[in-house]
């Protein structure tokens, strides 16, 4: 997230390197808080959807890091469209799904994980179908956040079977186009129940695992939870994974 918002205490990456600020560089196992300032301009026009999505990477190592998983994105709600926590007051649950070819190649040994080509055709930095979270109620409306990042060989176009969205509010589609650095809101009526494929629809990334399962669960049946960190991004929940120097 480059210009999405001010970082006042830290540094503002519009500079050029080196940066500058107590926030440009954090040290492992070390802890710094940013405040971000959102203007009017780091949401959306009043003729966009209700809320936005900007990425945030670190460029310390810019590289190394996004390949390692250092990258996150951060949603910016019309304050006339939210409900009073800042989720879009007219969706029902909102994913993220970040295209991205995790690439080990330039990677320090002690840090790869032994793949023979160091290459993870990845959504959110799972392959071959085996992303969680993509559940869904049938008839919710469903708020996607769809990002590329990377290099030459991501380029990406997003694809649903069974499902169709609006693209940020202007056209209806199955196919969203990702180039790295891409943002992307895709709005969706969950209106078919199943089990669907969610991929990218170039022919090699496809092969190499760039696929997920939506589900959208049948009224009258068990529900999608509803509960955050499971309603909320696709993300699974890691309870037995504490994060890096928590207590
Ligand atoms: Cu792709």
């Amino acid at each position: 997230m480059d210009r999405a918002a001010l970082i006042k205490n830290g540094t503002n990456s519009t500079a050029l390197p080196p940066f500058q600020g107590r926030g440009a560089a954090v040290a492992p196992n070390a802890k710094f808080t940013y405040v971000w300032f959102c203007d009017e301009q780091s949401g959306p026009m009043p003729s966009e959807p209700s809320s936005k999505a900007w990425i945030y990477h670190s460029h310390v190592a810019n590289e190394t890091e996004v390949n390692l998983g250092l990258d996150g994105f951060i949603v910016v709600t019309d304050p006339k469209r939210a409900r009073p926590d800042g989720t879009p007051n007219d969706v029902d649950r909102e994913m993220g799904a970040l295209f991205l070819v995790f690439d080990e190649t330039g990677l320090p040994p002690e840090l790869r994980e032994g793949a023979a080509d160091r290459q993870r055709f990845a959504i959110n930095g799972y392959v071959f179908g085996n992303l969680p979270g993509l559940d869904m109620n049938e008839g919710e409306r469903v708020r996607w956040y769809l990002f590329g990042l990377g290099t030459e060989i991501d380029l990406h176009t997003a694809h649903w079977h069974g499902l169709r969205v609006v693209e940020d509010g202007r056209r209806r589609t199955d196919v969203v186009e990702l180039l790295p650095a891409s943002m992307k809101v895709a709005d969706m009526l969950a209106e078919n129940p199943g089990d669907w494929l969610f991929h990218c629809h170039v022919e090699e990334h496809m092969m190499f695992g760039m696929f997920a399962r939506v589900t959208v669960r049948p009224k009258g049946g068990p529900e999608a939870s509803r509960e955050p960190g499971r309603a909320f991004f696709g993300l699974p929940v890691r309870d037995t994974e504490p994060a890096v120097g928590a207590k």
